[in-house]
């Protein structure tokens, strides 16, 4: 029931990060990690860039549908990043949002368990630990039990049985409000997978 949408690669620094919850000065927005256009906007300051993530699609969504609302935003994502191995400066990610009244982890939790089933076989198994990203809150790292040794610890998941695989949380109330949505009535969740990685898994 997600709708599958998209959005701009070129994006403004508003929909990448203000809207995010990612004031002006918030380090996120540093020129080592953001790839800027050289376009400057009426006060002189660069305020175009290649997305950083899939998200900005998320806010786009929820100004254009409003709540409730369900939708993936698969896509390419930008990065000035040292490059090696494990990164590039391009790589896709697919994002899912659910927006809806009385939303709560335990909806998020579902998903992310059924999807883990379907991606990795009815065995896998999810667990979840807090992490810090600016636009939920709670955030949370989303791991699933090694589809290689079946949890007993290997190579693949450096002994831990775990596989790091999505970040997810409650929307936070500020990327609600952004997105002219009222928080005290409509919850969200929000989760994000790195599809190169999943694809290579
Ligand atoms: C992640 C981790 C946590 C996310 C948040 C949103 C939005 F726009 F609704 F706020 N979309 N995706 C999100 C949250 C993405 O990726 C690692």
């Amino acid at each position: 029931g997600f709708m599958v949408l998209d959005g701009p690669e070129l994006e403004s620094d508003y929909y990448n990060f203000t809207a995010l919850n990612m004031p002006p000065l918030h380090p996120a927005r540093d020129m080592q990690d953001t790839f800027y256009i050289d376009h400057k906007n009426a006060k002189g300051e660069y305020d175009m860039l290649m997305r950083t993530q899939t998200s900005p699609v998320q806010i786009r969504a929820m100004q254009k549908y409003g709540a409730p609302l369900r939708c993936i935003a698969p896509g390419r994502c930008f990065r000035a990043e040292a490059t090696d191995m494990r990164h590039e400066h391009t790589f896709y990610q697919v994002e899912g949002l659910m927006v809806d009244k009385h939303i709560s982890f335990s909806h998020l939790k579902a998903v992310l368990e059924a999807l883990g089933k379907k991606l990795f076989g009815s065995l896998t198994a999810l667990r979840m630990r807090p992490k810090f990203y600016p636009f939920v809150e709670p955030g949370a790292n989303g791991e699933y039990s090694c589809f290689l040794c079946g949890g007993r610890g290997c190579r693949l998941c450096k002994n831990t049985g775990w596989l790091e695989i999505v970040g997810c949380g409650l929307v936070h109330p500020n990327v609600l409000k952004a997105s002219g949505i009222d928080p005290k009535k409509y919850q969200g969740f929000a989760f994000g997978y790195g599809l190169d990685r999943l694809a290579m898994l």
